[in-house]
């Protein structure tokens, strides 16, 4: 690529102990296995694959709520994907952390908030998932971490044993789509902290366009910096099997490239998730390069050159 590239760093976050099934652990190599640093450099980006963050020894850690999994595991990975999300966003373009399951949100959301708070920039959030994720340590009933990192992130109560918020992020610049999966403690928290969110009713009412380019709009009118989420989960899985907690009627093909051709002509994403693939689930490769392909539409694979863009 030129000089002049625009550049892109890979971090692996091999995180399983937040799922109830073992297997997001081969996520990082899973997406890498189905080529996604080449695909990023045939579409003009200068990419550094950075490799995998591994998380060293450590001691259990004591909660109230009996049901909690591994939340050792999940406050040290916590500590340090934030660290790495935060380099890696003053150093690079967009900054894309391959999972491992959606725990590691905590990290890499609380990181880019701490660099998007130093530029004086408003963080916002594109949520795509089946499911909220916003239990506290003490609403989670399964006790499977994954389902907290929005909890922790936009502040909730009880996170204590974590590391301390340089930034939290504003509920209210929040978009999910593709929720279909919610418990009554996350449904009651969306209504107080007044996240959008688009459920899939929505989104068979009104298509994915509108609510996006309404959100974009958003974040462009802030001058904001936007990082998305891409959960396996948002996707039906017909299409994306390789996840453990799939829920029917999910996005389509189609529905979820939209979304991430209209992601790039927006010009506005600063950073990505790619979590919850579990490659021990998938038939041979094709939610690896599913969600490789989504993620090109993301960095501009188009099929035509586009004159026009809706987002200058
Ligand atoms: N809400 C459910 C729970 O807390 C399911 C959480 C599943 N989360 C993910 N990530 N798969 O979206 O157990
Ligand atoms: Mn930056
Ligand atoms: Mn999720
Ligand atoms: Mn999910």
């Amino acid at each position: 690529p030129r000089d002049t590239a625009p550049r892109c760093q890979i971090i692996g976050a091999p995180v399983q102990t937040g799922a109830a099934q073992p297997g997001c652990l081969m996520g990082p190599a899973a997406f890498r296995t189905a080529g996604l640093p080449d695909v990023l450099t045939e579409l003009g980006w200068h990419v550094e694959d950075l490799g995998d963050v591994t998380l060293p020894q450590i001691k259990p850690v004591a909660h109230a709520n009996p049901a909690l999994k591994n939340l050792a595991e999940m406050i040290e990975w916590t500590r340090l994907l934030a660290a790495a999300a935060y380099d890696a966003a003053r150093t690079c373009d967009r900054p894309i952390f391959i999972g491992g399951d959606h725990s590691m949100a905590a990290g890499t959301v609380s990181g880019v908030a701490k660099h998007a708070a130093e530029q004086g920039r408003p963080l916002f959030i594109l949520w795509l998932d089946a499911h909220p994720d916003l239990h506290t340590l003490d609403s989670t009933t399964s006790g499977n971490l994954h389902g907290t990192p929005v909890a922790y992130y936009t502040g909730q109560p009880g996170f204590d044993q974590f590391p301390p918020l340089s930034a939290p992020v504003d509920p209210r610049n929040i978009c999910m789509m593709g929720i279909r999966s919610v418990d009554p403690a996350e449904r009651q928290r969306i209504n107080d902290l007044g996240l959008t969110v688009h459920d899939m009713r929505a989104i068979d009412e009104h298509g994915i366009v509108r609510p996006l380019s309404a959100f974009l709009d958003r974040v462009q009118a802030a001058n904001g910096m936007l990082h998305v989420s891409l959960d396996v989960d948002f996707l039906d899985p017909s299409i994306a099997p390789a996840v453990g907690t799939t829920v029917p009627g999910g996005a389509t093909f189609r529905e979820a490239h939209l979304i991430m051709e209209m992601l790039h002509d927006s010009d506005l994403v600063t950073s990505l998730d790619l979590v919850e693939l579990n490659p021990f689930l998938d038939e041979r490769g094709r939610t690896a390069k599913l969600m490789t392909d989504l993620t090109a539409s993301l960095f501009g694979r188009s099929v035509l050159d586009r004159m026009t863009r809706s987002y200058a």
